[in-house]
């Protein structure tokens, strides 16, 4: 994809931290796309023929990552498509021009990498920090009706252990960058989105 044309925000933070929440906000507000890499393995999985189906599901409910490859894909296929019919008529969708936000990828350095090199470079990171124990109280609550097989106590706690283990490290790295945006998410969503969107603003041209 062309740097020039593909504006990229990578959207990371711990298993319910409000990443998805404060995507569907900012898409009606800029015109985003969102592309959560949760939501695309999920549909994945559920696409009948899938190679991956059974491969996704134990790693969703173990709380792994899925190998690179797969995840990339899935991302870049997504943004093709959008960008050849672009979601709306906003100048930031003309000639080939798009901007996305990423949802929950990367997560796993190899795969930072990777899409650095071989996708995009994203322009920057939106972190959303919250306690563990906020997290945890939310994915309950959501686990009443979300229907996520990943949304119960064991599985979260696998989830919580791959974030600081295998997560944060991409965060770290990003920061290094001086890349990362940090965004305290336990005050109520609209609290959080305002903060989110002067960040915003002062980023996006
Ligand atoms: N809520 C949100 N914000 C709130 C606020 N400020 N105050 C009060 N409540 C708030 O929110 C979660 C819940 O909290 C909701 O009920 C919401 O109303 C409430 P949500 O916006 O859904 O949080 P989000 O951060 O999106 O949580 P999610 O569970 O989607 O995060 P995960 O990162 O765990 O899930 P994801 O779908 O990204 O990944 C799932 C699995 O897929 C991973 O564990 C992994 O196995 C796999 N995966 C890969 O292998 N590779 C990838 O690259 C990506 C995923
Ligand atoms: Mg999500």
């Amino acid at each position: 994809f062309d740097q020039e044309k593909v504006t990229v925000i990578f959207v990371l933070g711990g298993p319910g931290a409000g990443k998805g929440t404060q995507c569907e906000r900012l898409v009606k507000d800029y015109g985003f796309k969102h592309l959560s890499a949760g939501d695309l393995l999920r549909e994945e999985r559920n696409r009948p023929g899938s190679t991956y189906g059974e491969l996704i599901t134990e790693y969703i409910r173990e709380g792994k990552i899925v190998p690179q490859e797969v995840t990339i894909k899935l991302l870049e296929n997504a943004m093709s498509s959008t960008l050849a019919s672009p979601p709306s008529t906003d100048s930031a969708w003309s000639n080939g021009h798009g901007r996305f936000l990423i949802d929950g990828f990367p997560r796993k350095m190899d795969q930072a990498l990777k899409f650095d090199e071989s996708v995009v470079k994203s322009s920057f990171v939106l972190f959303f920090s919250t306690t563990e124990a906020i997290l945890l109280e939310r994915l309950l609550e959501r686990g009443k009706t979300s229907g996520r097989d990943d949304d119960n106590k064991e599985s979260i706690v696998k989830r919580f252990r791959t974030f600081v283990e295998t997560s944060m490290p991409v965060v770290d790295y990003y920061r290094k960058l001086g890349k990362v945006v940090e965004i305290d998410s336990s005050p109520p969503i609209d609290e959080v989105y305002q903060k989110v969107r002067v960040e915003i603003d002062q980023r996006l041209s």
